[in-house]
């Protein structure tokens, strides 16, 4: 039975590994439906690809290639050359796809590069803001207060104390067509997203935030709802940048958002920042920075920037 609208054909097969309440596992779930079958996917080293092949299963229903660490991008640009000699590019759909490790800090020179060069492709992380599989260590995508094992909260740490990488937009001052942000917590819209940058000739990008119970010290059957919540307070919104031009997808206004508490008290990572106290120096800085970020946003997109 078709669900909101997607694709019946599974690609992603079920009886994977993955911990109960993955939304990197929905993540990887809706990219396959969003790519289909005429789709070849690089993926390197991460949550994903150590539950999903164990030999002599696979859960991978589509041609898949696993690649080191650092280089899903750099595969991708080799098989789009080979494409284009072959006088196919137009035929198959180039996707990689990588965790907010790989992609924020340990791939980013190859991707960097393969967006320099323009290669027809689309590269998308799934974020679930740490390095999960070796044991929740911090990456660039960790938001601010999160504890991790790399940045544990104390005595004298709230967690991590730099602000989320922005690297949408970074890759976006890249020259990209088409970047966005989208969220595991609204499933039509990151399918619509993942399939436009699909569809969109040049290098495109998608970053889908995917919640880790694990890793989130979150319950497994919250995930979609603390994904939706990510949106809805502003910590993590909805948007997209067409040929450098901001669209808002939600929240609309600031007028509209939920107090960020909402999203932070749901989660093990950042219950420092409420016992033994309510740490309000550090929630109020969460809360500015949300609303300056959102505002900044919106006038982007005003001014047709
Ligand atoms: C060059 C290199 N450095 C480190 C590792 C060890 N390693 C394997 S998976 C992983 C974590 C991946 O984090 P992320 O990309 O965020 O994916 P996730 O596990 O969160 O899904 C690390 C550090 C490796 N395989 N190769
Ligand atoms: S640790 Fe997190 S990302 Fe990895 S399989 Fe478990 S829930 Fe999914
Ligand atoms: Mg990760």
């Amino acid at each position: 039975m078709a669900i909101l609208g997607l694709p019946e054909e599974e690609y992603f097969a079920c009886g994977h590994r993955a911990c109960a309440g993955c939304g990197a596992a929905i993540a990887i779930r809706l990219i396959t439906k969003a790519a289909g079958r005429n789709s070849i996917l690089i993926e390197p080293t991460g949550c994903i690809e150590v539950v999903s092949t164990p030999y002599p299963e696979t859960a991978w229903r589509l041609p898949w290639i696993h690649g080191a660490f650092e280089n899903p991008a750099s595969i991708a640009s080799g098989i789009c050359a080979a494409l284009k000699a072959m006088g196919k590019e137009n035929e198959i759909n180039v996707v990689a796809f990588g965790g907010d490790g790989s992609t924020y800090d340990i791939g980013f020179g190859h991707i960097s590069g393969a967006f320099e060069r323009g290669h027809n492709f689309t590269f998308i992380c799934y974020d679930n803001e740490a390095y999960m599989n070796t044991g929740i260590q911090r990456s660039g995508a960790t938001p601010y207060g999160a504890a991790t094992t790399t940045s544990p909260a104390g005595k004298i740490s709230i967690g991590k104390e730099i602000w989320k990488k922005n690297l949408v937009q970074i890759l976006a001052d890249h020259g990209s067509p088409y970047v966005a942000t989208a969220s595991i917590g609204y499933l039509t819209d990151a399918y619509r997203k993942i399939k436009r940058a699909i569809e969109t000739k040049g290098p495109t990008f998608v970053n889908l935030l995917a919640t880790c119970p694990t890793g989130w010290r979150s319950p497994t059957e919250k995930s979609i709802e603390i994904a939706r919540l990510a949106v809805e307070t502003g910590i993590y919104p909805l948007y997209e940048i067409i040929e450098g031009r901001h669209v808002i997808n939600r929240p609309k206004d600031v007028s509209d958002l939920k107090p960020v508490e909402d999203y932070l008290k749901m989660q093990g990572r950042f219950r420092h920042l409420f016992r033994p106290e309510k740490n309000e120096k550090a929630i109020n800085f969460i809360r500015e920075r949300v609303k300056s970020n959102l505002e900044l946003l919106i006038e982007r997109a005003q001014k047709n920037l």
